[in-house]
């Protein structure tokens, strides 16, 4: 690769993500639309972007949509133009078949393709360049999660006078399973492109270090990194990559602000009648994806009923599950099974115009969702594996009465901060029945006690707060950024 021109103009913030905060929709007639696509990142970042004339790099979500930057209200979109075989083959192949079960314990067999691959490496390529396009001299890049681990020596090459920040959403794996990828030193170097790389835990970032020195022979620094502090690092000739745990968080205070909203108290009230007026409302919020152990608490809760341990009169519960990664094969075979429990449940405990399960398959908007939140007396977060899990931090936030329950995996990256919650191992299904039926049954004042300690943490700790520890240990002005 040739080294780009740099432009004296252009973005001195730039977000390099897989998707833009925007979706786009085209019309029979060819015309394009495009709408907001709000989320916990794009909030965050807003305030940077709009501050410093941000950019935004990504795919708009459609194949074959390209074209000139897009000037947005805070920020400039920069759309990254992707063929449908390129969706296929990087997005839903090589990142959601091959990394993506590879990452989380490979619950699901990985797959290895090298056309996958090659894909993945031309997608990465692509991004690299149009963000090295748009970058004014001495710019802040920010490159975000596994679908683009390739960009960071990428655009180093393209562009060695920027900083180059990179955050993985999802865990990293132990060493023994990352030593299956074919591809695996040309992934490690391509994540040494960056002068930062993020983890949410300190176990990742270890994990990584371990792998830089073993894979790619670079020396590294001894001794456990801490959470915002005690920072791994990496000699790669004569440039230092720092390594550090930044666990992420939601937008805590705007939560909590709409759950105090009449119109939200309201519609909760509407929901616990829709509901039956049940004694007991368990809830789960989830992507429809097998690490997130929908089938665990289905189990869990159908050998509950069965046992006497809950009462299909007083204790229902609700799945809303969004539909995500469709065509993968191994999503729909998920789907399908998660559905038949369902129905067996039902069929098991419920009666004509009273189902102990209200499953959902579709997204939620978000104040209905925060209304949910607000009915939920117990919330189920199960996931075999999980980098963090926002939707344990989201219930708390919306708890704003410091009443209700938490379930929590301990395999989800939320558990090391979330210590009060009902922990458990999901694969140690009398644990998981366990938890819950304390949880259900738990005694208010201890409940009180819980949410309360869990909501403080979740409250300090938001993304903005995430968000700035990330970039000033990116920007070098603080060594140690404050805990
Ligand atoms: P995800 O795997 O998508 O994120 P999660 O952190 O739980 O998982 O975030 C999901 C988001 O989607 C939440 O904001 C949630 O409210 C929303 N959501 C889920 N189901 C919904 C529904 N039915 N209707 C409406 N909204 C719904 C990845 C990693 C995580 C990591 C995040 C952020 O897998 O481990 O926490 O990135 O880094």
């Amino acid at each position: 690769m040739a080294a780009t021109e740099i432009s004296t103009e252009g973005a001195e913030f730039i977000v390099v993500a897989n998707r833009l905060p925007v979706d786009v929709e085209r019309a029979p007639d060819g015309t394009l639309t495009w709408k907001e696509a709000p989320g916990g990142l794009v909030t965050a970042l807003k305030p940077i972007l709009s501050a410093r004339n941000g950019a935004w790099v990504g795919w708009p979500g459609a194949p074959d949509v390209g074209g000139e930057p897009i000037e947005g209200e805070d920020m400039l979109l920069v759309p990254v133009e992707l063929s449908a075989q390129e969706v296929e083959e990087h997005y839903e192949g090589f990142s959601n078949g091959s990394l993506w079960p590879l990452y989380h314990d490979v619950i699901v067999k990985p797959e290895y393709h090298r056309e996958w691959w090659n894909t993945y490496v031309e997608v990465n390529r692509r991004f690299a360049e149009e963000t090295a396009k748009v970058a004014a001299k001495g710019a802040t890049v920010w490159v975000q999660d596994y679908q683009l681990q390739l960009v960071p020596k990428m655009l180093r090459m393209l562009r060695p006078d920027v900083k180059i920040g990179f955050f993985l959403h999802i865990p990293f794996p132990p060493v023994e399973l990352f030593m299956q990828m074919p591809w695996r030193r040309e992934i490690i170097e391509g994540i040494l492109g960056a002068d930062l790389v993020g983890f949410h835990l300190p176990g990742g970032a270890q994990n990584f270090l371990y792998l830089a020195k073993r894979l790619a022979g670079y020396p590294t620094s001894k001794g456990s990194i801490g959470v915002r502090s005690k920072f791994g690092v990496v000699t790669v000739g004569f440039r230092s990559v720092r390594v550090g745990a930044f666990p992420i968080s939601i937008d805590s205070a705007d939560l909590a602000a709409t759950s105090k909203l009449p119109e939200t108290r309201k519609r909760t009230r509407g929901l616990r009648k829709e509901l039956g007026n049940p004694e007991k409302i368990m809830l789960g919020v989830d992507r429809l994806d097998y690490t997130k152990g929908i089938d665990v608490r289905l189990r869990a809760i159908g050998e509950l009923y069965q046992e006497g341990r809950l009462d299909p009169e007083r204790h229902v519960f609700v799945q809303l599950a969004t539909p995500s990664r469709e065509r993968v094969e191994s999503y729909k075979a998920m789907r399908n099974d998660i559905e038949r429990q369902v129905g067996r449940i039902n069929g098991d405990f419920g009666r004509v115009g009273h189902p102990v399960i209200h499953y959902i398959h579709k997204p939620v908007p978000r104040t209905e969702l925060v209304a949910f939140f607000g009915a939920a007396d117990v919330m189920l977060v199960t996931p075999l594996r999980d980098g963090m899990n926002l939707v344990a931090k989201e219930y708390l936030a919306c708890r704003t009465d410091s009443t209700g329950a938490l379930v929590l995996s301990e395999f989800t990256g939320a558990a090391a901060e979330l210590r009060q919650a009902y922990q458990c191992n999901p694969h140690d299904l009398e644990g998981v029945k366990n938890a819950i039926d304390e949880a259900v049954h738990q005694d208010p004042e201890d409940g009180k006690r819980r949410i309360r300690s869990m909501r403080r943490q979740v409250l300090q700790y938001d993304v903005d707060r995430w968000a700035r520890s990330f970039l000033q240990t990116l920007s070098g002005r603080v060594d140690e950024t404050p805990k």
